[in-house]
C-alpha cells in the first residue's frame, strides 16, 4: 500500500511573543525584549506549509492553544472575572502572565511522539504527547494537544492515543524533536532513533553542566513500551552534553533524518563514531544509508546553533528526489550557505534547498523542522484522518483570511494587560474549530 508522510505544522498563535522563557534556548533569551508580529508570524507559517502542498506534498495544520491559560492563573491564586484576573496577574507577575500567554504550541516538534504502523506490534500509529515538563509555559500543552491529537486522527481502528508521561523532570519528554526514523519508504518498517539529553536514574552517564537536558532516557523508554515497538526499530542514543552546554536543546538543533538519510553534525552524539555505527547496523532497510557528517570546521557549533541548519526539514518529493527546507538564517550565513551548495552536490541523495522566512518563529528558537509533526500514514490511515485539517488551496485561503481578521500585527509588553486580547484569542479560535472541524478541544469550549 502506498504511504506518506505527512506534516502536521502548527499554525502560530494569535499571542505569539518574545517572553524570554526557555532557559537554554539562545534564541530565546535573546529576543526576550522584543515585541513580535503575531500576523506575520501565522503567514509566515502558512506559507511554508503552502509552498510543500504545492510540490505534491501531504501538507497538515495543527490548531494553535487557547491562551492565555485563564485556568492555570486561576490555580495560582489569581481570582475574579477573566478581566480581573489579567489585571492583578500583570501587576503581580508580568512574565508569569506572559508564559501564560505563550504561544509555544506552535512548536508542533515537541507536540507528541509518534510512531508508525509499520514499527510497532500491534500494527496500529501510536501517539504520546509531550509533557514538556521542563518549562513551566510548555507544560501548560500536553492535556489540550492530546484533545488536538484525538479530534485529527478520531479513528480506533488505526490510531493509539497515550496519556503524557508522568508531570516531573525524572520523565522529561520533548517528543519528537528527540526522535527521527530511518525507512527505505515510509510504509515500510523503520527504526526509529531517540536522543535523551541525560538518564535520570544512571548516575554513571554525563550531563551537561550549564543548561538543562530536557529528555531524559527514562523517558525514551517509556515511549518505546507505550508505542509497542518492535525491538528493531528502536534504537536510543545519548545528546552530546556538551552541545547542550552550547544552546543545544533538542537533537532537531544538531541532526535530521529523513528516509535512508541522516544529516548531523560531527559533534551532535556521545561518543560519535560508535553511535553512527550502532545506527548503521540498526538499520532495518535495503537501501544504501546515507550518514553526511558536517565537520566543525566547516560549520562551527555557533553558525549551526545560530543559523539552525540542522533544524531544517528534509522531505522526500513525489519525483524520488530529497529536499533540504532551510531557514533563511543558512543562507546569510556564509559557512553554511558554502556547506549546503556543496552537500547538495555531492554523492547523497540531498539534491535541493530551499530557503524560508520564518524569523518570528526563529527568534524563539523555532525553524522549519521545529513546526513540523511528522506523521507516516498508508493510505487507509491517511482516509482516517480528519479531512479538515489536510491543507487545500481553498483550506489555505480561508486560513489566511482568518488570520488577516484575526491577528493582530504588533505585541509588546503592556498589550498583555488589555483583556480584549483574550476574547480577540478566543473568538479566533473558536471560529477555528469550525473551520478545522475539531469540534469542542480548548477549556473556554468545554467549560461554556
Ligand atoms: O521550547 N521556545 C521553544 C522552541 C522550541 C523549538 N522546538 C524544537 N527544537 N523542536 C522552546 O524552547 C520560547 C518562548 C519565549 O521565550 O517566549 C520557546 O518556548
Amino acid at each position: 500500500m502506498h504511504a506518506f508522510e505527512v506534516n502536521f505544522d502548527g499554525l502560530v498563535g494569535p499571542t505569539h511573543n518574545y517572553a524570554g522563557l526557555s532557559y537554554g534556548n539562545v534564541a530565546s533569551l535573546n529576543n526576550a525584549t522584543s515585541y513580535s508580529n503575531p500576523k506575520e508570524a501565522v503567514l509566515q507559517g502558512l506559507a511554508k506549509m503552502k509552498a510543500m502542498h504545492d510540490k505534491g506534498l501531504t501538507q497538515g495544520v495543527f490548531a494553535p492553544h487557547a491562551r492565555p491559560d485563564i485556568n492555570v492563573l486561576r490555580r495560582l491564586g489569581f481570582s475574579g472575572n477573566d478581566a480581573q484576573v489579567i489585571n492583578k496577574a500583570f501587576k503581580a507577575d508580568p512574565i508569569l502572565l506572559r508564559a501564560c500567554y505563550s504561544a509555544s504550541a506552535m512548536w508542533t516538534a515537541n507536540a507528541a511522539t509518534v510512531s508508525p504502523s509499520p514499527d510497532t506490534t500491534d500494527g496500529k500509529v501510536h501517539f504520546t504527547s509531550a509533557n514538556l515538563n521542563n518549562k513551566f509555559h510548555r507544560s501548560l500543552e500536553p492535556a489540550t494537544t492530546t484533545r488536538l491529537l484525538k479530534a485529527m486522527f478520531n479513528d480506533d481502528a488505526y490510531f493509539a492515543h497515550h496519556t503524557h508521561l508522568p508531570d516531573q523532570g525524572f520523565f522529561g519528554d520533548e517528543g519528537a524533536a528527540n526522535h527521527t526514523r530511518f525507512c527505505d519508504n515510509h510504509g515500510d518498517q523503520g527504526l526509529e532513533m531517540f536522543v535523551f539529553g541525560e538518564s535520570a536514574f544512571n548516575k554513571q552517564l554525563p550531563k551537561p553542566e550549564k543548561f538543562p537536558a530536557r529528555q531524559t532516557l527514562e523517558a525514551s523508554q517509556a515511549i518505546c513500551r507505550l508505542h509497542n515497538l518492535k525491538p528493531t526499530s528502536q534504537i536510543l542514543l545519548q545528546q552530546n552534553p556538551d552541545v547542550i552546554d552550547q544552546g543545544v536543546f533538542h537533537n532537531d538543533v544538531i541532526a535530521v533524518g529523513n528516509a535512508n538519510v541522516l544529516l548531523c553534525h560531527q559533534q551532535a552524539f556521545l561518543n560519535q563514531a560508535h553511535a553512527l555505527e550502532n545506527i548503521r547496523n540498526a538499520y532495518v532497510g535495503n537501501k544504501e544509508f546515507y550518514i553526511i557528517e558536517v565537520p566543525t570546521t566547516q560549520v562551527s557549533l555557533s553558525d549551526a546553533v545560530n543559523s539552525y541548519l540542522f533544524n531544517s526539514q528534509l522531505v522526500s518529493l513525489p519525483d524520488g528526489s530529497m529536499l533540504l527546507v532551510a531557514p533563511q538564517e543558512c543562507q546569510r550565513n556564509s559557512a553554511v550557505s558554502a556547506y549546503i551548495e556543496q552537500m547538495i552536490l555531492a554523492d547523497n541523495p540531498v539534491n535541493q534547498v530551499q530557503f524560508f522566512d520564518l524569523k518570528q518563529s526563529m527568534q524563539n528558537g523555532g525553524g522549519p523542522a521545529c513546526l513540523r509533526l511528522r506523521v507516516a500514514l498508508n493510505e487507509k490511515e491517511l482516509s482516517a484522518v480528519n479531512p479538515e485539517v489536510i491543507l487545500t488551496d481553498t483550506k489555505y485561503t480561508q486560513l489566511c483570511d482568518w488570520a488577516n481578521r484575526h491577528y493582530r500585527d504588533k505585541l509588546e509588553a503592556n498589550d498583555f494587560a488589555d483583556p480584549s486580547l483574550l476574547t480577540q484569542s478566543f473568538t479566533a479560535l473558536d471560529e477555528l474549530t469550525q473551520l478545522l472541524k475539531l469540534g469542542s478541544v480548548y477549556d473556554f469550549q468545554l467549560e461554556g
